[in-house]
């Protein structure tokens, strides 16, 4: 091959490398050295600068000296292009906005507690707490529980010994508050409580209550009726309904169970509350007489009245979530949709 046409060639190989070119400190100093380097192809075509014919030699010296300029403009480029890579490295944007630390929020069911709580301390509700571990005098005797009531069988109930157990209610609070404190007392009890019942969707062992408790001269049901009612207007929404059906409770008498309208279909009828268009959402009744004597108060002189509701099954209907257990398995997927 003519030196003329080698020169040709590798003027348009080292376009072809350098298109193809993974830019590298290493493969840039590899390409430098093999077109620039002393025994390197642009030295080798001037020294064959000698070997032409005289009639060759404008041609190719056209061709080798534009070859060379080209050479130390690429490499000129290819040089600021690494510097370029090795600053980026170092770089750091200081005004980019920062990133959000993941925090922490709420469980869903305190979520419905607090939103409860606070609808009741507006209307002068104080908040109690108690132990979760109970003697079996707050949880049953004081209740006025007979003694071979079943609620007390090994079925439902978690005894540590004969007299200690796990609360299967919150109602120890309000037994706990009547002996502390002389009426008036208008109290809330929030909290976690225990049943030794099977696992499913619907139960489950542990879950939580929210209990009130009115004591005062001359309490009555209809004060009660009108507090509930007004509660679950507020929470559930003005326009619901609500409907009382006589019931049983050992520590109410008389006793009733709540139902409202449902807040899904305004009462018409749908899935979730099973075409009646009603949910049962608590518990209540006027505090038993034996309940005020048991804890030191005149039940002559006072009357009470007692509610009970479940903010589990409440979280479940207001969110549609159809199994009991998703909120106790610590899933941050299903939590993370609460925030
Ligand atoms: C004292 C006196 C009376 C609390 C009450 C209910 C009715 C009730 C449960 C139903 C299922 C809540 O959703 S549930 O888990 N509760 O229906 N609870 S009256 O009565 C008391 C409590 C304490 C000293």
């Amino acid at each position: 091959m003519s030196l003329l046409l080698e020169a040709k060639n590798y003027r348009d190989n080292f376009r072809k490398e350098l298109a193809n070119l993974n830019i590298t400190k290493n493969s840039v100093e590899e390409l430098r050295i093999k077109y620039l380097g002393k025994k390197g192809i642009l030295n080798r075509l001037f020294q064959g600068f000698g070997s032409l014919q005289p009639e060759e030699r404008k041609e190719f010296g056209q061709i080798v000296n534009s070859f060379k300029n080209d050479l130390n403009v690429q490499f000129e480029v290819l040089q600021n292009k690494l510097s370029e890579q090795e600053v980026s490295k170092d770089f750091f944007d200081y005004s980019l906005p920062g990133k959000k630390p993941e925090t922490g929020y709420m469980h869903p069911i305190s979520q419905t507690m607090r939103e409860i709580s606070k609808i009741f301390r507006e209307m002068g509700f104080d908040i109690e707490y108690g132990p979760e571990v109970e003697t079996d005098y707050y949880n049953f005797q004081a209740l006025n529980f007979p003694d071979n009531h079943p609620a007390r069988d090994m079925q439902d109930t978690f005894f540590i010994n004969n007299d200690i157990l796990l609360r299967t209610h919150t109602s120890p609070i309000q037994v706990r508050t009547m002996q502390s404190q002389k009426p008036p007392i208008r109290i809330l009890a929030p909290g976690r409580v225990f049943r030794n019942e099977a696992i499913s969707a619907r139960s489950h062992c542990i879950f939580h209550q929210i209990e009130g408790l009115y004591i005062d001269e001359n309490v009555t049901f209809s004060e009660l009726k009108t507090t509930l009612d007004i509660f679950a207007k507020r929470y559930f929404g003005s326009k619901v309904k609500l409907r009382f059906r006589p019931s049983y409770f050992p520590f109410t008498e008389p006793s009733a169970e709540v139902d409202i309208t449902c807040f899904i279909c305004n009462g018409k009828g749908c899935n979730v509350c099973k075409k009646t268009g009603w949910l049962e959402i608590l518990g209540c009744g006027m505090v038993d007489p034996n309940v005020l004597e048991a804890s030191g108060i005149d039940s002559e002189k006072y009357s009470g009245y007692a509610f009970g509701m479940g903010p589990d099954r409440i979280t479940m209907l207001k969110y549609g979530i159809t199994d009991i257990r998703m909120f106790f398995e610590g899933d941050i997927r299903f939590l993370q949709q609460f925030k």
